[in-house]
């Protein structure tokens, strides 16, 4: 089938690269829709009609997912390329799970209001999204708030793209729009009352998603966005907008490298290869601290984030860990021995 029978779906983001997903389902009674948001077990999808419609799901869906839709019920869901996850909140101890806040995302929009702006907040939300296997991008809202904050952000971020935008200046937000080009989408992340959904609509030119006032008191939100939801957007991206949260989680065993660029470098010159830069003789990292060529916020970010991932690692039981690896063998000597019978 040619992508130009789905056009309706091109604004929501159908491509090259998920019509490829698509040739592999190969059943003629399914058709291809997204999902836009999910409500209490229900998916809301666009169908290759463009018309939306309410279906439940055997399985779990995020938003952002692509899947083969029959009249009544989503059969599969199209292999993710990216997933933003978190640990279920829902659950907690034994039970621990994961999250999808949102799929096949390119772009992980990380926002911080300039007011209110916690750069460990970014770091943490930094290493959710380069996990995605997006990539992110640093937004400092509210950029009429404060004109130093953005500096101030830049300095102690390494390796990231940091813009500033105002919805009320209108600054940075051509640029922004330029990151989530035609066929890509992006997805906002931030703590509640950063300003996400009044930056979706100063984007779209229209109040389509509500916005909300923060506390007098300590520039809170007020939780305002209540489901994670997908819209176009006018230069062809789409964006998810998505309810802020008080704090994400890790899930699992977290890369750092890509957050923390500039303390993997100094790693390389620690005396021992597994130093955890805590009070190891011939730390580089803790020179580097010592003599004020790293911030101290900084490097207790990073020792933070990097006992959390490792406990983590450990949390999530090696049993099923090995579990996973069996059954991913088996199926890649399934799969061999079925070429072999197809060439042989
Ligand atoms: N000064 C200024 N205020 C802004 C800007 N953008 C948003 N605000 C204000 O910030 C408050 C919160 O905005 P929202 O867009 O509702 O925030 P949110 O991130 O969507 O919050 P949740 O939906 O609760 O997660 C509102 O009062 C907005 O008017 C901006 O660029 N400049
Ligand atoms: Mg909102
Ligand atoms: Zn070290």
């Amino acid at each position: 089938m040619s992508t130009s029978l789905f056009e309706a779906l091109v604004p929501y983001g159908w491509s090259e690269r998920v019509r490829a997903l698509w040739g592999d389902v190969g059943d003629p009674d399914l058709l291809p829709a997204r999902v836009v948001r999910v409500e209490r077990g229900a998916a809301v999808i666009v169908r290759a009609d463009g018309s939306e419609c309410t279906l439940r799901s055997e399985g779990p869906v995020a938003v952002g997912d692509w899947v083969a839709a029959g009249h009544d019920a989503l059969h599969h869901v199209l292999p993710r390329w990216s997933a933003v996850t978190r640990a279920d909140p829902a659950q907690s101890g034994a039970q621990s799970g994961t999250q999808v806040l949102a799929s096949n995302v390119d772009v992980v929009v990380i926002t911080a209001p300039a007011d209110r702006c916690s750069a460990s907040r970014v770091e943490r939300e930094l290493a959710v999204a380069w996990d995605s296997g997006a990539r992110p991008l640093v937004v400092l809202t509210k950029a009429d708030l404060d004109t130093a904050a953005l500096g101030r952000l830049r300095t102690r971020l390494t390796g990231v793209t940091c813009i500033g935008t105002s919805a009320q200046s209108g600054e940075g937000l051509g640029d922004l729009l330029g990151e989530i080009g035609p066929g890509r989408t992006g997805v906002l992340l931030g703590p509640s009352g950063a300003g996400k959904s009044t930056l979706v609509n100063a984007l779209l030119g229209e109040a389509v998603q509500a916005t909300g006032s923060v506390r007098a008191g300590d520039r809170r939100g007020r939780h305002t966005t209540s489901s994670r939801q997908l819209l176009c957007l006018p230069g062809g991206g789409v964006l998810i907008d998505t309810p802020g949260v008080r704090s994400i989680a890790l899930v699992g065993d977290v890369d750092l490298d890509d957050v923390f660029p500039e303390i993997d470098a100094m790693a390389r010159e620690c005396r021992f290869r597994d130093c955890r830069h805590e009070t190891e003789p011939g730390c580089a990292v803790t020179d580097a601290l010592a003599r004020g060529r790293l911030e101290p916020g900084r490097l207790a970010s990073f020792r933070k984030l990097s006992r959390e991932s490792h406990a983590d690692r450990r949390q999530h039981d090696p049993v099923a860990r090995r579990e996973a690896q069996r059954l991913w063998k088996l199926r890649a000597l399934e799969a061999r021995h079925h070429d072999k019978r197809r060439t042989g």
